[in-house]
């Protein structure tokens, strides 16, 4: 079918639905919450909302682990709530990309209920069954989430693989009927009307053949399975295979989630003749600060260096212009909030420093991803205590260093957890400031982040100025203009550590960005003056002077 390249030129708002309205007083967030927030999100200009996992299931990683891939989670609604709010989406003109989870499923689901009673079993093939190897597992791979990546089933004594939690057993996408199932759920959800797919660690789906050890430092005790399994043999096949018998009968947005991919990969799946995915979301930038301590890798308090996270998202600005796609983002459910990851949270500059961070963001080739809260400037929730946790992986990382194998100290462990945990992403939307924040009127399923008195929807409505009002405005500029959306990236002054300054270049149009990241007074001259400025973070604008946090763009007819 004839298809357009609007997802070129729109903007996505993420929404982690057990997080954003909760309807019926229970504390969780769900789908007649979601409808009722349609207009606020259509209001900040959004054109998609990619939506977290909706569907049934145990909830042991916040509906990645899926156990019934055509219902709805009963705590989010019903199926007519779902169908209600993608038609009222429709109405709005807002589109729904929804989140496809295919790596794995969950163990309550009924191909593996079935696949694990016994070896003949017809579903057994569904997923990854070995032999165990000398009484151990099958190989070195350690899970994403801390520990191996094999579990040990007593029923027929053999291991299945779970590159997540051990409720998460893989699918074998060897096998052309998990495949086939895969693109019947994908048609359901297609010919519903929903508007595309995210993809859950698409790269993972191709296993290299013969599932061999991969490399491991002597004192790590399983290998990192993301330098074995991303990117394999098989996954240009499958994917073309999806697009081939599902995608290309609609006119529907993909972006595949791709840890450890690299643009030249991307390219690959996101070509212009590839026929696979339109964009993918990579990780480089996000993956920037690291301990030195390779075994506990994303646990770290360093700041990211702003000549590296430079070098990183102008490395893919370049390398996709005019071959490929890119996604922009800053933050997801996975990551840090934006503002205190990147700028600061302090009060005396918060506002300034999200809008600036937004600048810089969505003036870049591709398409931006907005999380819920951001538009607000939502910091992170700094827990002190273990207890208030929630995310399997924080829990299971802090289980293995502080406890298990005692590499890292308790108070360190919750210093580098209130810098890097998930649940930052987590803690309910912010609405108001009546109590919960107008989140719930029951108890909330997750404490929320004190500071709702001060930081909320309701103000930032309320408040011309607010970062809602300029990310607006950073949207309307993107659908008003080519240049925005087409023209190639120049990175400027790629050592300044302190100033973040880009152009971008469209038939004849240049387009200047220019971002303080320091709260310092400085002053930079790139000809800014002959330039007409097309939005700034300060009322007036002083030139080559860049005070704190300060953020402007130009345009040159
Ligand atoms: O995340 C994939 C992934 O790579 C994560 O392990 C990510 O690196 C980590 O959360 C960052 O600390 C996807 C989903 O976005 C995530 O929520 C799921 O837990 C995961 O897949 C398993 O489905
Ligand atoms: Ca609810």
């Amino acid at each position: 079918m004839a298809k357009s390249d609007w997802w070129k030129k729109s903007v996505v708002y993420q929404v982690y639905p057990r997080s954003y309205q909760d309807s019926n007083g229970d504390g969780i967030g769900d789908l007649p919450g979601l409808t009722s927030r349609l207009s606020y999100i259509k209001d900040l200009g959004a054109d998609v909302i990619w939506l977290n996992p909706i569907y049934k299931s145990p909830d042991k990683d916040n509906g990645y682990d899926i156990s019934d891939y055509r219902s709805i989670q009963p705590e989010y609604g019903t199926m007519d709530d779902f169908d209600e709010m993608l038609n009222r989406a429709h109405v709005l003109g807002l589109k729904i990309m929804m989140d496809l989870v295919v790596n794995h499923t969950s163990d309550q689901n009924k191909w593996f209920q079935e696949s694990k009673k016994s070896k003949d079993n017809p579903y057994r093939d569904y997923y990854v069954w070995r032999d165990p190897v000398n009484g151990h597992a099958p190989n070195n791979w350690g899970s994403y989430f801390n520990g191996p990546a094999w579990k040990f089933d007593e029923t027929t004594g053999q291991y299945y693989l779970h590159l997540f939690a051990d409720g998460q057993p893989d699918l074998n996408w060897e096998n052309p009927k998990v495949r086939d199932e895969v693109w019947d759920v994908m048609r359901f959800w297609l010919d519903k009307g929903v508007d595309g797919f995210r993809m859950d660690v698409i790269n993972l789906i191709s296993k290299p053949a013969g599932l061999p050890d991969g490399p491991r430092e002597p004192d790590e005790r399983y290998a990192n399975v993301a330098k074995v399994v991303a990117d394999g043999p098989r996954l240009n096949e499958f994917l073309k295979e999806m697009n081939e018998k599902v995608l290309s009968k609609y006119d529907v947005m993909t972006v595949g989630e791709m840890p450890g991919s690299t643009p030249e990969d991307a390219i690959k799946y996101t070509g212009l003749d590839s026929n696979e995915l339109n964009m993918v979301f990579q990780f480089d930038h996000v993956d920037l600060s690291s301990n030195p301590d390779e075994r506990l890798t994303k646990w770290n308090d360093e700041p990211v260096k702003l000549v590296e996270l430079k070098k990183s998202l102008s490395k893919w600005e370049t390398a996709l212009d005019g071959k490929g796609w890119n996604s922009l983002y800053w933050n997801n459910h996975d990551q840090p909030r934006t503002v205190s990851r990147f700028a600061t949270d302090d009060p005396k500059y918060r506002v300034r420093a999200a809008k600036m961070l937004g600048t810089t963001l969505h003036m870049m080739q591709g398409t931006p991803y907005v999380y819920e809260g951001e538009e607000i400037g939502m910091t992170n929730v700094h827990y002190k205590e273990l207890s208030q946790y929630e995310d399997v992986e924080s829990l299971n990382a802090y289980k293995e260093f502080v406890e298990d194998e005692k590499i890292v100290d308790k108070d360190t462990m919750l210093k580098y957890m209130s810098k890097m945990s998930r649940d930052n992403a987590r803690t309910p939307m912010q609405w108001d400031e009546s109590k919960n924040a107008g989140f719930t009127s029951g108890k909330p399923w997750f404490e929320l982040n004190p500071n709702y008195d001060k930081i909320n929807a309701r103000d930032s409505l309320e408040d011309e100025d607010s970062i809602f009002y300029y990310y607006k405005k950073l949207i309307e500029l993107r659908h008003s203009s080519d240049l925005i959306v087409y023209g190639n990236y120049e990175l400027l002054d790629s050592d300044d550590n302190e100033v973040f300054a880009y152009k971008r270049h469209y038939n004849g149009e240049t387009l200047l960005v220019i971002s303080n990241f320091t709260s310092e007074d400085l002053s930079r001259d790139y000809g800014q003056n002959d330039g007409e400025l097309l939005i700034s973070n300060y009322k007036d604008d002083k030139d080559t002077e860049l005070r704190a946090y300060e953020s402007k763009v130009y345009l040159f007819k």
